[in-house]
């Protein structure tokens, strides 16, 4: 999406039905006192705490992938596709990670999944760049209302960063869509959310499906993805489901 940088754009990755799943998932496991939080004019987005399979809270929960015979949950399942769609298309996320085509090598091991919900209109999140450098991707999933991105990365020169010039993209990333990128400080992918669209743009079948409550809200949901070599059962490769509309940018 940006000349030079693991940074992509999966428009349309998640069909309505696995965001409604993946919603529905994130609610099951909410614990967050939204009683009691403070009221202010201009509210900031809020980060979920999440209960963990034994009662305890907090703001990600980890999951395992290393055996394939477990149960698999949808964020596992959109986890999987996400990494499909990138290895399929030959997209590069560390320089040859998802280049070999190989099906046999390269799939999540684990991630850690947190939520983060913003008001619409008004909520947003300045730039910044992660700095995660613990050699996991992130796939950044969105529900709900869409969220306006800009994302920007210092070009690359016989690969050293330059200084200038920078390239930078605004998008809207609607509901069901997912932004993969390298969060290192290698990388050094800036990322702000600018706004959230309003009701209009969630989709209606999520209006409805959960009582009107997602036409006021963006959830973000951020998945921290590391890789590793493994086999993969050819029976359990995950399909991109069949979107009309979906391009992979
Ligand atoms: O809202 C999002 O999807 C992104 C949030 C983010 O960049 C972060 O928590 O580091
Ligand atoms: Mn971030």
């Amino acid at each position: 999406m940006l000349p030079s940088v693991s940074c992509h754009w999966l428009h349309g990755a998640l069909s309505p039905s696995e965001q409604a799943a993946l919603f529905e998932f994130v609610k099951g496991r909410d614990q967050t006192d939204w009683a009691n939080l403070p009221v202010c004019m201009n509210p900031t987005p809020k980060t979920l705490q999440l209960a963990h399979g034994d009662g305890a809270l907090g703001p990600t929960l980890a999951f395992d992938l290393s055996d394939f015979d477990d149960e698999t949950d949808v964020a596992t399942v959109a986890v999987r596709r996400v990494a499909e769609i990138l290895r399929s298309h030959g997209c590069s996320m560390y320089g040859d990670r998802f280049r070999n085509n190989d099906a046999e090598q390269v799939a999540p091991v684990s991630f850690s999944l947190a939520a983060i919900r913003y008001n619409s209109p008004d909520g947003t999140f300045p730039r910044h760049v992660d700095h995660c450098n613990d050699g996991s991707a992130v796939f950044l999933f969105s529900l709900g209302c869409a969220a306006r991105f800009r994302v920007d990365a210092k070009m690359l020169l016989e690969g050293q960063h330059v200084a200038a010039p920078s390239s930078s993209r605004d998008l809207e990333l609607l509901s069901g869509d997912v932004l993969a990128f390298d969060p290192s400080s290698r990388a050094a992918i800036g990322h702000a959310v600018n706004g959230i669209g309003g009701a209009e743009t969630c989709p209606a079948e999520l209006v409805k499906r959960f009582d009107g409550e997602l036409r006021h809200y963006r959830y973000g949901i951020q998945c921290r993805v590391r890789f590793g070599r493994r086999e993969v059962p050819s029976s359990l490769g995950v399909k991109p489901h069949e979107a009309e509309s979906a391009t992979y940018l």
